[in-house]
């Protein structure tokens, strides 16, 4: 975990002291009528603000779904989705919003909108990316994958044990974002679960997060209702929360700083009761 307990982001300051609870906030609409969109916005808001009641110390706000297959969303589509919801987010919850974003116009235009953090799957390499992020002054969460989200499963076949791989590709990223101007205290690191990985890859990073502590950056990890736990346990995507409930103490145990989850409330618990048992022990 990082040395300080705190991280800037923007107008808020984030306690890092115990471990924070990132709560997925998906627009990604069926229809694309003015009527489906602002029915969107409302329900949007209502999942947040329950996700809040919950516990969640940030709201993840994605408007492109990175999941295999998933249809491609023009950079007007995800503005259209993504920045009308920061606006009444940071308005009626004044909260801190993550913006799950790849895309430079959305980073930009969302910070001004008030969002306090970007979280980009793909690790600012989308052109412009890295000057737009930097331009924020937001902090940025950098994650481990090959590819885009579409081939990424092509592309698992490591020269090197996992969490190396791992390693070397964030300390590269994070080079190349010290370069472009965004400090280490702005760097949050994610291992990327499920992203250009084997059910054994996803396996051994777990069990070897701490590989990762090496670096002294808050590490965020987002297991939530993914595949592995589906394979480990032949579990569809409905009854995969006991599954992540686990994953998420052991993240804990092993340093992660933030949750990333669907599932706020026994997430909370989970993440609550792992710190119990770390606090015991230091
Ligand atoms: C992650 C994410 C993750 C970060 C998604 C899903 C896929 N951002 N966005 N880490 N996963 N930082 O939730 O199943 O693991 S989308």
């Amino acid at each position: 975990m990082s040395s300080s307990s705190s991280l800037a982001c923007g107008r808020h300051c984030l306690d890092m002291s115990s471990p924070v609870i990132m709560g997925v906030l998906n627009v990604t609409p069926d229809s694309f009528s003015d009527g489906g969109r602002f029915t969107t916005v409302e329900r949007a808001l209502r999942q947040a603000d329950a996700m809040l009641a919950e516990g969640a110390g940030i709201i993840d706000l994605g408007g492109e779904s990175t999941r295999p297959g998933a249809a491609v969303v023009s950079t007007q589509e995800e503005m259209d989705r993504v920045l009308p919801v920061v606006e009444r987010l940071v308005a009626e919850f004044d909260c801190l919003v993550s913006l799950d974003t790849s895309t430079s116009e959305v980073m930009a235009e969302g910070a001004a909108c008030g969002a306090s953090l970007i979280n980009d799957v793909r690790s600012l390499s989308r052109p412009g990316a890295l000057e737009a992020a930097a331009a924020t002054g937001l902090p940025v969460c950098l994650m481990h994958m090959r590819g885009e989200p579409s081939t990424m499963q092509q592309h698992v076949d490591y020269d090197v044990p996992i969490e190396e791989e791992v390693a070397r590709f964030l300390e590269g990223r994070i080079a190349t974002c010290e370069q472009a101007g965004i400090s280490r205290e702005r760097i949050i690191l994610d291992p990327g679960f499920g992203f250009a990985k084997t059910i054994e890859h996803n396996l051994r990073l777990m069990n070897r997060l701490d590989y990762l502590a090496d670096f002294s950056l808050p590490l965020l990890v987002g297991v939530s209702r993914k595949s592995m736990i589906g394979k480990a346990l032949g579990r569809e995507v409905t009854d995969r929360l006991p599954g992540g409930l686990a994953l998420a103490s052991i993240a804990v145990m092993k340093g992660a700083g933030i949750i990333r989850t669907h599932d706020v409330a026994p997430t909370v618990d989970a993440v609550n009761m792992a710190r119990a048992v770390l606090k015991e022990g230091a």
